[in-house]
């Protein structure tokens, strides 16, 4: 087993409450260590206090991360409900995942996502609210994150005391919409909110933000609430906690993008004798390697399709060894003639990130004219006061540069200098003096896509993902 170090628990009772060490001591058979895992719903990297926002109070994960190990450099695998948290639970790329890599899908059974592997090892599983999808399961015997509970602690009320957990905690926060009544309660100050240089000032934007910033705040609380139910019945130092999001905040440019905007998000790890309290990870990390981790963690190996990597090592300290991630989309909602994709990948290194769009002549926020008559404008883009605004003031000067950034047609490639352009605003590619990294990194790009059997690498323009049953 991979756990040490802990200290041993001691006067507490209940099986589930002593740690691994303390049984090994007694020449007692290690046990697993239970996983709850907390995700939020468009949760973006920079809205947490322990990530530096001014505005948000999130003292649940701030906790998390000074009691385990905060990663500054954590990314979704694609910026879309859907396949980001298909890649969770498989630990696959999603482009592997068959229709499972676009919104509203289906993801076949013949996938395994690491709930049913622990549950086969003799983990009981769990979840509460949003898991999987939006999508349909048909051919699963519940939905692939786990069996239904109306609450963690109503899961814990049945939780045999020899068996380890592994419950996954989904809140619909701060998911669109929003009541504004909560960002009023909240008392947020809209003056403390950081607007990114993508969007225009606007009081109007600012209240949108601080509607969106109450929503991490209930999000908080709620995880926090979970981890006083471990702290109560002695749980904590013999279970991994685990805090993110799937991807980035539902604003023009990010969502559903490929810049940091969409895809960086929040991640938190606390687990008692693996990770020192206090530790900061930069490695460059990405949510699928979630479940090689919790594989490892519970002693099973990794199933060599998963394309992520086991956080073990870099929970102990071991030095990064990852030179990039790859970020991917394809289908996300029902928003351009004929229901077609915006197919894009991208490669994410410590300072570059380079963006390969395989369909340039498409919009990729969606059609400016609705494609059907129950959708809008642009329906890449969550419905909502900010995308209001942007749209209705699209000619005035202090908007267009935004709506801009939002919605025009993209060039087949991007490349952005992350160290003095962290918003991707400066596109760098086809200049003289980036064509070498450019070079390099659609090399890299090509050369992971070929080796994790992408479809786009044979053919960079199939239209599998265009014909996908749309289950929206
Ligand atoms: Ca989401």
């Amino acid at each position: 087993m991979l756990i040490s170090g802990i200290a041993g628990i001691t006067g507490i009772t209940g099986a589930l409450s002593l740690s691994t060490p303390a049984r090994a001591a007694r020449g007692e058979p290690e046990r697993p260590v239970n996983i709850l895992f907390a995700i939020a719903d468009d949760w973006g990297y920079p809205d947490a206090g322990a990530n530096g926002s001014r505005a948000a109070r999130t003292p649940t994960f701030d906790r998390l991360a000074a009691e385990g190990a905060l990663f500054t450099r954590a990314f979704c695998a694609a910026p879309s409900c859907t396949p980001s948290r298909n890649a969770i639970l498989t630990g696959q790329a999603p482009h592997r995942l068959g229709a499972g890599a676009n919104l509203w899908s289906e993801l076949p059974a013949t996938f395994d996502v690491y709930p049913d592997l622990l549950e086969q090892a003799g983990y009981r599983i769990g979840r509460m609210r949003k898991g999987y999808g939006p999508g349909v399961f048909p051919q699963w015997p519940h939905d692939p994150s786990g069996p239904d509970f109306p609450s963690f602690g109503e899961f814990l009320q049945q939780q045999p005391e020899r068996a380890p957990f592994c419950f996954w905690l989904g809140s619909s926060d701060p998911h669109r919409p929003y009541d504004p009544e909560l960002g009023e309660q909240s008392g947020i100050d809209p003056a403390d909110v950081d607007i990114p240089p993508y969007l225009p000032d606007t009081p109007e934007i600012r209240a949108d933000a601080v509607n969106y910033l109450a929503e991490v705040e209930r999000f908080d609380r709620e995880v926090g609430d979970a981890l006083q139910l471990l702290d109560e019945r002695g749980l904590a130092e013999n279970t991994i906690v685990v805090m993110t999001g799937d991807h980035g905040w539902p604003w023009p440019r990010a969502k559903t993008n490929l810049y940091d905007s969409g895809t960086r998000v929040p991640l938190a790890i606390r687990w008692p004798g693996r990770a020192a309290p206090g530790t900061v990870i930069d490695r460059l990390t990405v949510l699928s390697d979630l479940a090689p981790t919790f594989l490892e963690a519970a002693g099973l190996p990794t199933p060599p399709a998963m394309t992520g990597q086991s956080l073990v090592p870099a929970l102990s300290g071991a030095p990064a060894a990852r030179k990039f991630v790859v970020l991917e989309r394809e289908r996300h909602s029902f928003a351009r003639a004929g229901n077609l994709a915006y197919p894009v990948r991208a490669l994410r290194t410590d300072r570059w990130l380079y963006i390969r769009n395989f369909f340039p002549e498409r919009w990729p926020a969606g059609d400016p004219q609705p494609p059907a008559p129950d959708r809008g404008a642009f329906a890449d883009i969550d419905a909502g006061p900010t995308k209001t605004q942007l749209l209705e003031n699209r000619d005035r000067p202090e908007f267009a540069e935004a709506f801009q950034l939002a919605t025009a047609k993209r060039p087949a490639e991007e490349l952005y200098d992350l160290a003095s352009d962290p918003h991707s605003l400066h596109n760098l590619a086809d200049r003289p003096a980036s064509a070498a990294v450019q070079t390099r990194l659609r090399e890299q790009l090509h050369d992971w896509m070929r080796r994790t059997d992408d479809p786009r690498a044979v053919d960079p323009r199939t239209d599998f993902w265009d014909n996908v049953k749309y289950h929206g």
